[in-house]
Parts: C-alpha cells; structure tokens; sequence
C-alpha cells in the first residue's frame, strides 16, 4: 500500500483515551502479571511453540501427545500430533468425575419465558442417549451430522453427542434457507440432518421443518433425519420415510452408555460453512486437539472463565463464536454457560439486563451491533434492572468504536468491568488479538494486542511489515493451535483464500491472511479497519469505508451506519452512506455527519449522499449486509435476501434512497 492512497495515510489514534483494567477487577483476575502465572508468554523466541503446551495442559488427553508443533507439511499444520482425546469427555465427564455432578452446565432461557437448567450429570445423559441413537441411525466416525436447530438445548446437545462418537458436526444457522442447507449438506456429502418441526420468531410459530423437507429434496443423497418436536401441538407434523422423532429415540436408549470415542488431536471435530470473497460457502475445517486446547485457554484468559461463573455469550451458536465460546469453551472448563432463544428486544428491550439479573451473570460476551442497538435504545431499559453481578464484558465481530465502547463501559459495566474486544475469525477458531483483562489498559477503539503466543504482522503488498499507524494487511505468520485445518471443499483452495498471497513457499516460508486491514500502534494494538474487500476507489483514491464509517459513528445522534460505492462516470466511485438515527434524523444531522467525515479524512471522503434508516439490513450474526446495500445504491436487483435478519427493512431503505 503507498501513500498515496487514502488507506496509507496516517490514521488517527482511536479517540478513546486509555483506561487501566479496574482495580477491582485486577484483584481477582485469573491471569495477572503476579509471579507464578505466567500468561503462556511468548516473549521469548525459544519458548515458542512449546508455550501452547500450558492450554493443552488444560485438557484430559487419553494419550499424551508427541510433538506440540509438526510444521513439516506447512501450511497443513498439525497441533499435539499424537495425543488422543474425546470433547464430550472433556467438557462433560471429566467434571462428573471431579464431583461436579449437580452443578448448571447449561441453562436455558426459551423465547416465551421458559427456563430450563441442565445439569453436567443433565447433559450427560442427554447426550448418551442421543448418541447411541445416532449410532442406531448408522451414523459412525467421521460421518458428517448436518444439525439445523435454534437456540435450543438439543443444538448443544446433538454437537456434543456427535463429538463422542467421532461424528464431525456441521451446524447450519436456523434462520438460513433451504438452499443453503441443501448446498451445505451435498458440500459435505452429510447423509445425516437433526432439525426441529419449528420455533417461535417473536410470538409466531415459524416452520423449520418445511424448510429441511425442501431441502432433502434438493439434494442426491439420502438423508436421515431427526426431528426434535418443539412446538407440539402448535405445529403438528408428520414424520415420513426416514424420519425419526427425537424424544421417541433418546427414550429409546434411555440409560444407554456410550464410551467417548478417543479421537486423533487432528481429527475433524467441526465443519463450519462460512461465506467467501467468492461463489460457495467455505467448509471450514476444525481440528479436535489444537481447537480445543487454545479454545479453553482463552475462555480462561481473556474472557476470564472459572467453573464457578456464571458466563453468558449472546451469540448463536449457528456462527463460530457460538460454537467456542457458548458450547466448547465454557463446558471445557466447567463453568455455567447461559444460553438464550430470543431477541433482545422481545417482549421488551429490558429482556437481556433481566436475564443478566436473574442469572447473576458475571461475565457478559455479545457484539457491537448489540451495543449499538442498546445505545439507541437508551439507558432506561438497563437501568430497570441490577447489573452488578457483571466482572467482565467482551466484544466481538466487528470494530467496536469509542462511542459504543464506552457507553457499554458506563451503562452496562458501571465502569467496573474490564471490556475485552476480541478479534479473531471463523478460520482463527479461537481469539487471537485481545487484552488480557486483568493485565493490559484497554484503548477504546483498538482491538488490543496479539495473546500470547500469537504473532501479528501489518504488511503492505510486498509482505513487509509497514510503520505504526500506517495501514496495511493484516496477516498471522506463525501457526496457532485452533487454526482451521483447511477447507472441506479442498486443500487448494485453502491455500489460494489464505497463503499465496503473502507466502514464499520457495523459502518454505508461510503467513496466513486474515483479509483485513488494520494498523498497529506504538504498543502493539491493533485497530481492525475492515475487510479487503470493504475498500472503495473515489476518483483513484483508495478509501476504507470503515475509516468513514468510524467518522460518521463519532457524531452524536448517530446509531450505526454503513458506507458503500456507488458507480459513478464521473468520480469512478461514489460514496454512500446509510444511517440510523438515535432520535429523528434531521437536516442538521446531515450536514454534522459531512462535517465529521471532510475533518477526519478529507473532502475525497464526503459522502455524495446520506441515507437516512430505521435499521440497517443484518445477517443472523449481526454483520451488516452491506453487498445489499451496495445493490441497492446502485439501483441493481437484490439477490437472495434469506440470509437477512430484516429482510422487510430492504423496501424502505429503497423508498429513502429514491427521496434522498
Ligand atoms: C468471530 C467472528 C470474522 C471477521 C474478521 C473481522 C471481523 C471479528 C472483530 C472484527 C474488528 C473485532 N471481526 N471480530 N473486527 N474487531 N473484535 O466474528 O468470526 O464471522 O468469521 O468474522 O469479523 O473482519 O475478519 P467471523
């Protein structure tokens, strides 16, 4: 990247000023700079693999491994080869034989108000049981189970059944269409699918299973099929050939005993589609060992995890930071993980504080489009409820800007809450760049710097490593134990999406792309600006949208906005901007959001015209959609919008955009 493109330019320092962890919370944190607990620290070349040897130590292996670190068919990496273990033994056996039988592992918040708490003694019978279910089904190690469920316990429960007998889990998001099971399934050549009849979406029964029907049509192959029944009465359904009905299988095999399966560290514990710079979905591929092990240290160690907490991540466990950090991470240490059905604002905006009240959370992991949300709703809705069981707050998916960041620091953390910003990735498996929250000052803005044991390189195009505060590529050149292992649709193409381009496999030597930029600091933070591909040309100047983004988001009456391109003969490229307002959008408004963007980058920055919405269009994980609104800026015809969390915002983003 050179200067004089918009994205080389010096960025500004993110706003927020540096906070020092609370005291409070330093007292108590689980890793401190104390003697004695030593944070896996890589300072030292020579400690390096062997440092990752402290989050295997976190596990029950069944063999002990080798070698921490093969890297002799780099980059197919291999973690702790030789050590054998089982993830449903690790994060449910292993705890009944500690005597920890009766305490919550899961406790389960329903849509409609319905509580339910399973035990660790709870789910392993649950899982037994459906385990040797599935084993009846014909389903055996190394057979893909496709699991289509919503936040219900049986997600957790059929991933872990999957887990014991050696089964790779392939968890499609409930809200995704049928073609999009379809695709995953015949991708992963998945005989197997667990669903459910339907689910409520706010107060309605939505119907899931018709879905799952249209889509085992689609595909070649036949698949068996679990249904779990949960709206009874309200959705009755029948089952057809192949079908199976959960509860009626699991009371089947009540009191059966299935022996975890010992798996290879290298063997496949998940696949995860994610989406692509390009075509199919990318079948992400997960290891057993190195998944797990840098999983649990980093529940530990940055979201500061002990058995005894009660942890919520108000993820779905759908997307990557659901399956780490609601199912693998905390079970793995034992703890009690929260796990929640519904929306934040059903019945009312108050539904998550009186969750967090109810369970005495004390540790609280959601995303800033979350935040943003909460913010615009104003404090009254946290302030009906007591928040002060909360220790810790984590962010993650996007850049959190200073803004929100510390309005989640005042009105939610009540300024006693170290705020962790996660960065980290489907492919990474588990956080890479964080402060340690018992160690670091946080900087609003910036994600932090890499975990111990983890390298983080900013690089321009010619793979060296640019100047602090300069932009550039942000890129991963040593392996990490969770890494994704490569891609189930193959290993070329895992390493066209992440290592030609910054490898010089001549030299056998290997970096990983992340497909953001960022800078880094003088201290070592690293600020995320956004993905590659959010990058825009106006007039051949090269502008991150996030960069104008961050801008727009500093104005007050702002709630969250997205910027695009929009095809211009003129200027190459136009910039436009898509903003909800906190109150009433208004003139004033408008011309405040110019302003802010010519001061912070420049008059090539302005946006050539500012769109006013109620929402922004969202993926399920809460990205903000904004190929979409690219479509839409340009007048083209939308694509597939199931993958929407509000499709019905589309038509009135098109109405806004025609009057402005
Ligand atoms: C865990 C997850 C990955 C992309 C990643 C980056 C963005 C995630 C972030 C962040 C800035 C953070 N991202 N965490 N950007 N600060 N703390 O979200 O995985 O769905 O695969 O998305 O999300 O752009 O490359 P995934």
């Amino acid at each position: 990247m050179d200067d004089r493109n918009g994205w080389g330019r010096n960025r500004p320092e993110p706003t927020g000023s540096p906070h020092d962890p609370p005291t409070s919370f330093v007292e108590q944190a689980t890793v401190t700079n104390a003697a004695g607990d030593n944070p896996l620290d890589a300072q030292f070349e020579d400690a390096w693999p062997a440092c990752w040897e402290r989050a295997a130590d976190l596990l029950s292996w069944d063999e002990a491994y080798d070698t921490v670190l093969d890297d002799s068919g780099a980059p197919f990496y291999q973690w702790f080869t030789g050590g054998e273990l089982n993830a449903s033994y690790n994060c449910i056996d292993r705890h009944l034989e500690a005597g920890r039988k009766n305490h919550a592992a899961i406790r389960w918040e329903g849509k409609r108000g319905e509580r339910e708490t399973y035990t660790y003694q709870d789910l392993f019978v649950a899982v037994t049981e459906f385990a040797a279910a599935l084993r009846e089904l014909g389903v055996e190690a190394d057979d893909v189970v496709t699991i289509y469920l919503p936040m219900i316990p049986e997600l957790p429960i059929a991933m872990l059944a999957c887990a014991r007998i050696g089964a790779p889990h392939s968890v499609v998001f409930a809200g995704l269409s049928a073609d999009a099971l379809a695709t995953r399934m015949d991708a992963a050549d998945s005989e197997y699918l667990v669903t459910c009849d339907g689910y409520y979406r706010r107060g309605d029964a939505f119907n899931q299973k018709s879905k799952a029907d249209n889509a085992r049509l689609a595909v070649e192959q036949a698949v068996e099929t679990v249904v779990v029944d949960r709206l009874g009465e309200e959705l009755p359904h029948v089952l057809g050939d192949d079908e199976w009905d959960y509860h009626d299988l699991c009371a089947e095999f009540a009191g059966a005993s299935v022996e975890p399966v010992s798996r290879d560290a290298e063997d496949m514990l998940f696949l995860m589609y994610t989406s692509g710079t390009t075509g199919d979905p990318k079948g992400v591929v997960h290891s057993t060992g190195g998944y797990l092990a840098q999983i649990a240290w980093t529940a530990r160690s940055v979201l500061d995890i002990q058995p005894a907490d009660t942890y919520w991540c108000a993820a779905d466990i759908g997307w990557i930071t659901g399956h780490s950090y609601i199912v693998y991470g905390p079970l793995a240490l034992g703890t009690t993980t929260v796990m929640y059905e519904g929306t934040p604002d059903y019945p009312d905006r108050d539904r998550l504080w009186e969750i967090i009240d109810r369970n005495a959370v004390d540790i609280f992991y959601t995303a800033p489009t979350a935040v943003r949300a909460f913010m615009k709703w104003g404090t009254e809705y946290p302030g009906r409820h007591d928040l002060s069981s909360l220790r810790l707050l984590g962010s993650v998916g996007e850049p959190i800007s200073p803004r929100p960041w510390r309005w989640y620091y005042e009105h939610i953390g009540n300024e006693e809450c170290p705020i962790v910003d996660t960065w980290w990735q489907t492919e990474t498996g588990a956080i890479m760049v964080s402060t340690l929250p018992g160690i670091d000052p946080m900087k609003p803005g910036a994600a932090g710097p890499p975990l111990p044991g983890i390298e983080v390189a900013v690089v321009d195009e010619d793979g060296n490593e640019v100047d602090p505060g300069k932009a550039g590529y942000l890129t991963i050149p040593r392996p990490w134990p969770a890494m994704a292992r490569t891609l189930y649709d193959g290993d070329d193409r895992y390493r066209a999406e992440y290592w030609d381009r910054f490898s010089d496999p001549d030299a056998d030597d290997w970096c990983y792309f992340s497909g953001d930029t960022a800078t880094v600091d003088d201290d070592g933070y690293v600020t995320v600006l956004g993905r590659v591909d959010d990058v825009i040309n106006v007039a051949s100047q090269r502008l991150s949208t996030m960069e104008i983004e961050s801008a727009i988001a500093e104005v007050d009456g702002v709630a969250e906005t997205a910027v695009v391109g929009r095809s211009s003969d003129r200027r190459g490229t136009e910039i436009y901007a898509y903003v909800s307002a906190a109150g009433d959008p208004s003139d004033d408004l408008r011309e405040r959001i110019l302003e802010s963007v010519e001061d912070a980058i420049g008059p090539i920055a302005t946006p050539e015209a500012v769109v006013f919405t109620p929402e922004l269009p969202k993926t399920r994980s809460g990205k903000i959609m904004r190929r979409l609104l690219e479509d839409i800026a340009n007048g083209e015809e939308l694509g597939d919008t199931s993958a929407l969390r509000n499709p019905e915002i589309v038509g009135e983003i098109q109405s806004e955009r025609d009057r402005s």
